[in-house]
């Protein structure tokens, strides 16, 4: 018995303190051994972490290359962009070595306050309606319900980073979004807000819930171009299918309303592989070119039994503006390929019209674009043309070194003329048009201002294409005048009359759309939303630039060289431009 006690003393002697308290080399010896225990566990978890991180980004490699595989070609030949292809999320601080100066920064937080409060108040007052009528403090839905805002601003939300209001939307479209609405709606509004909106949230995000709603949107609106020339109607019942024109135009379709559907439609069938979208849109271009005069210079209503232009106003502002901004981004989008040639030749045709339309203001030698009746030339302007600098100046790139450099000017030139349009009022916001008198320079027409984004999108394209500061400056004081004159406590509101400053009741969707997202963009480096990657819609909504494949105005283009018409005396002229046949 006493063997077996002092034995098992003798091993629990090691848990004894005062075993090690004796002698201070069995004390040191205990620390060493806790150290190397200590730093055996921490290198353990230390390699389980890397281990786990290493295995993420081997995931998201896999992930990576599994989404280029499925740049697929389906039978038609059509590329199709796989569904899950998520641009990464936007690190404002690092850009390609682009270093945003301090008030840069500063500024575009300002804008995203401002997004913020336009937002928050519609969440909280117009939730799923068209629009937000911030005095009254309620939603209308101007567009047939289909939450016009909501779409209008996905991509803004994820391009400043607002995730949780982008998830709210999303839920939205994914859970209540229904287009089976009994209502005559505007095939061009609906299709440059609600497919456009979708489509660039898809690209965004790679969520397959937008691409699914775009699809189902733009079905219900294809029926719209089944008419004897292909010219679409310009209204369309979402629910029935049945389609017209609105009745002032006396049975004609608007020209802007009729060639502004090419980007989303074109971008739709490369998304989808099914190129019935494309065919109608293409075919729309392909009819105008039948009869396109050689200044290219179209008036703005068209005959769509006929598919020809009858006698009315030639303009770059209402009803005329965005059918040549899609010439050149078509062209853009296209990648600038043979494919799409045909388009960049009809957009420089159209560029030497615009030329014969410009003059200048006494005394003061502003530069401003013209419309015309027949053969007489209105001193006119609206501030929807001032999308023109913008286009300009991206256009300007694809001519030789001289006509590079006129067309830049000639950007520049416009954009300060637009800039004045604002800064000649008491509020410093723009009128709706602009008449000019010699010896009195501008006169604001249409005295109100409904938020539009026009001038600040060509300051985006000028300061991006240029470099040159001072067009965010410019678009800084832009910006400010929103705030002093528009911003209520509910969203922002437009102004009835520039000059008193009285306010209206409507914050239109463009305003989330365009015009902060352009104002955003102005003072972001020059990498978010690159534009060798992305194209914009005419409602600001960037659209992936992905290969064109397959059929397209080419393979139809072809077949009308064979068949010579009016229109060959734009192509004769440019043949072999853009390399080879
Ligand atoms: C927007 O809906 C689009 O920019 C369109 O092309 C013209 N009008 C408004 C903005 O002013």
């Amino acid at each position: 018995m006493a063997r077996t006690r002092s034995s098992s003393s003798i091993r629990w002697r090691y848990l004894n303190p005062a075993y090690y308290l004796k002698r201070p080399k069995r004390l040191a010896l205990l620390f060493m051994a806790f150290v190397f225990v200590s730093f055996f566990v921490w290198d353990r978890q230390t390699l389980v972490r890397e281990h786990e991180e290493e295995l993420s980004k081997l995931k998201e490699e896999i992930e990576r290359l599994q989404n280029g595989l499925g740049e697929l070609k389906n039978e038609d030949g059509f590329s199709v962009k796989n569904t899950n292809t998520p641009t990464k999320r936007i690190d404002l601080t690092k850009m390609d070595g682009y270093t945003p100066d301090p008030i840069e920064t500063q500024r575009r937080e300002k804008v995203k306050d401002a997004m913020v409060h336009a937002w928050s108040s519609y969440e909280k007052y117009a939730w799923g309606h068209d629009e937000l009528q911030p005095q009254s403090k309620n939603g209308v839905d101007s567009f047939g319900g289909l939450g016009a805002t909501l779409i209008d601003s996905l991509d803004t939300l994820y391009i400043m980073g607002l995730d949780d209001e982008f998830q709210r939307a999303r839920d939205w479209v994914a859970n209540t979004l229904d287009f089976n609405k009994n209502y005559d709606a505007s095939v061009f509004e609906t299709t440059i807000r609600v497919v456009g909106g979708l489509l660039s949230a898809y690209d965004l995000s790679g969520d397959n819930v937008f691409l699914e709603k775009a699809k189902d949107i733009a079905d219900r609106l294809l029926p719209a171009w089944n008419t004897p020339s292909g010219i679409p109607y310009n209204i369309i019942n979402l629910a029935h299918g049945n389609a017209h024109n609105p009745g002032w135009t006396g049975g004609d379709s608007i020209l802007a309303d009729s060639g502004t559907e090419q980007l989303e439609f074109i971008a739709l069938s490369q998304r989808t592989g099914d190129s019935k979208y494309q065919q109608k849109v293409e075919n729309v271009i392909l009819e105008l070119n039948k009869t396109f005069p050689a200044d290219g210079l179209l008036p703005i209503y068209i005959n769509p039994h006929r598919g020809t232009t009858s006698h009315s106003t030639i303009t770059f502002g209402a009803m005329g503006d965005s059918f040549y901004e899609y010439l050149l981004k078509v062209w853009i989008q296209g990648n600038k390929t043979e494919e799409v040639k045909l388009y960049r030749e009809m957009w420089e045709t159209s560029m030497k019209g615009l030329l014969s339309l410009v003059r200048k203001t006494a005394p003061s030698s502003f530069t401003y674009i013209s419309e015309k009746i027949g053969n007489s030339l209105i001193d006119k302007m609206d501030e929807l043309a001032c999308f023109a600098p913008g286009m300009i100046a991206l256009g300007s790139s694809g001519y030789g070194p001289t006509e590079s450099t006129k067309f830049l000017n000639l950007a520049e030139e416009l954009a300060w003329t637009c800039y004045n349009f604002y800064q000649s009022t008491p509020t410093k916001l723009a009128g709706e048009n602009y008449f000019f008198h010699s010896g009195q320079d501008m006169t604001v027409g249409t005295s109100w201002n409904i938020l539009r984004p026009e001038t600040v999108e060509s300051l985006f394209y000028l300061w991006r294409l240029t470099g040159n500061k001072t067009y965010q400056d410019w678009g800084w004081n832009i910006f400010q005048a929103f705030e002093k004159n528009s911003r209520v406590e509910a969203g922002y509101v437009g102004l009835k009359d520039v000059n008193t400053g009285v306010k209206d009741n409507m914050m239109q969707s463009f305003f989330l759309a365009e015009t902060l997202k352009y104002l955003y963009l102005l003072f972001s480096p020059p990498s978010v939303i690159s534009l060798d990657e992305w194209v914009f819609n005419t409602e600001a909504h960037p659209i992936k630039i992905v290969p064109r494949l397959g059929l397209g105005a080419s393979s139809n283009y072809k077949q009308h060289k064979q068949q010579p018409s009016m229109g060959n005396r734009v192509r004769g002229r440019r043949e072999g431009r853009f390399g080879g046949n």
